[in-house]
C-alpha cells in the first residue's frame, strides 16, 4: 500500500460566520490540542502548522436576500482559497483545521484551481450528514455551511463561486457524497435535477461501507487529487457529540475508520477539511480527539504489513 510521504501543513480557519450556532471557532485549536501534530508526525511526515488565518467575527446578522454573512464568508474564503494554493504549489499536502464548512468553498476552489494547472483529475470526497447544496431560494436558514456544494458547482452570487477565478470550480460528477441523512427539500431536488452521486446511510445500511466506499473511490487514478472534506457531523452523535448541527443514525466508530483506512489504500490523498468541530458542545474533547483517531487512519495507521495479498 502507498502511504503518504508529501510533507503537510496545517492551516487553522477559525471561523463561523457560515454556522447557525456560534463556537466551531475554536475548533483549530482543540485539534491542536487533541494532538493532531503529533498524531501525524508519528508516520514519518513532516507536519508544519501554519497556525491561524485571520477573518471577520461572527455579527451573527439575519439573512440578506437569503445569505447570513455573505461578505464575511467570502472574505475568510479568499484567505482559504490563497493559503490553499499557495501550499499545494509548495508541493505539501494541506490540512484546514476547521471551523465551519463554509471553508471549503475556499479550499476546494484552490485545489480545483491547482488541478487544473498540473492536468490532474479531482475527486472530492464530502462525508457529512448533509448535503450542503442548498441556494439562496431554497435555503430554510441562509446558513452558508448548508451551501457550499452549489457554490462550488457555480450557483450562487459571483462574490462566492468565483473565488477560484474559475466558475464553476468544479463539476458535480467531481463529487461523492458519504452518510447523507439530512437534506432538505428544495436541495434534494436540486442534488437530482444536477445529478450529484449520493450515498446516503439507507445506501450504507443497505450495502455496507465497504461496498460504498469502493464506488465513491471507482476510477480514482495515479494522476488523481483526492480532496476529503470531513464534516465531523457525518458521524453518530453517540461518538462525535461536539457539533452544532448533529443528526442521529451517523456511521459507526469502525465505519468511519474503515472509510478513511480504504483512502489511505489509495495513496491518493493530497487535501483535507476537518469542519464543523464545536468545542462548546464536546464532552472533554472527545469529538476532536475522535476526529484525529480518523486522520491517522487516513495516513496508514492501520495498515499492517501484509504477507498475502
Ligand atoms: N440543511 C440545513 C441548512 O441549510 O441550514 C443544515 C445545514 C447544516 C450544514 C452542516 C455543516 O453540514
Ligand atoms: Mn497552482
Ligand atoms: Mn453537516
Ligand atoms: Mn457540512
Amino acid at each position: 500500500t502507498a502511504m503518504t510521504i508529501i510533507p503537510v501543513s496545517l492551516i487553522g480557519v477559525p471561523t463561523d460566520v457560515g454556522a447557525g450556532t456560534p463556537g466551531a471557532r475554536m475548533g483549530p485549536d482543540a485539534l491542536r490540542v487533541a494532538g493532531i501534530v503529533q498524531a501525524i508526525a508519528h508516520f514519518g511526515v513532516e507536519v508544519r502548522d501554519c497556525g491561524n488565518l485571520s477573518g471577520p467575527g461572527n455579527p451573527d446578522l439575519p439573512a440578506v436576500n437569503g445569505f447570513r454573512h455573505m461578505r464575511e464568508v467570502a472574505a475568510w474564503n479568499r484567505s482559504v482559497h490563497d493559503a490553499v494554493h499557495a501550499e499545494l504549489h509548495a508541493g505539501r499536502l494541506p490540512i484546514m483545521l476547521g471551523g465551519d464548512h463554509c471553508l471549503a468553498i475556499g479550499s476546494i476552489s484552490a485545489v480545483a484551481r491547482h488541478c487544473r494547472e498540473t492536468g490532474k483529475s479531482l475527486r472530492v470526497l464530502w462525508f457529512d450528514a448533509h448535503a450542503d447544496f442548498n441556494t439562496a431560494s431554497v435555503t430554510p436558514t441562509g446558513n452558508i455551511h448548508g451551501m457550499p456544494g452549489a457554490f462550488l458547482c457555480g450557483y450562487g452570487p459571483s462574490l462566492l463561486t468565483e473565488i477560484g477565478g474559475h466558475v464553476p470550480a468544479i463539476l458535480p460528477q467531481d463529487i461523492r457524497q458519504i452518510g447523507i441523512r439530512s437534506v432538505d427539500d428544495g436541495e434534494k431536488r436540486f442534488l437530482a435535477e444536477i445529478g450529484i452521486e449520493v450515498f446516503d446511510m439507507r445506501y450504507v445500511d443497505e450495502v455496507g461501507m465497504r461496498e460504498t466506499m469502493e464506488q465513491a473511490l471507482a476510477g480514482v487514478a495515479s494522476d488523481t487529487h483526492l480532496h476529503v472534506s470531513l464534516d465531523v457531523d457525518f458521524l453518530d452523535p453517540e461518538i462525535a457529540p461536539g457539533v452544532g448541527t448533529t443528526v442521529r443514525g451517523g456511521p459507526t466508530y469502525r465505519e468511519a475508520q474503515l472509510c478513511m483506512e480504504m483512502i489511505a489504500d489509495t495513496g491518493r490523498l493530497r487535501s483535507l477539511d476537518i469542519v464543523e468541530l464545536n468545542p462548546a458542545l464536546d464532552l472533554r474533547n472527545t469529538t476532536a480527539e475522535l476526529a484525529v483517531d480518523l486522520v491517522e487512519s487516513l495516513f496508514g495507521k492501520s495498515t499492517l504489513m501484509r504477507l498475502h495479498g
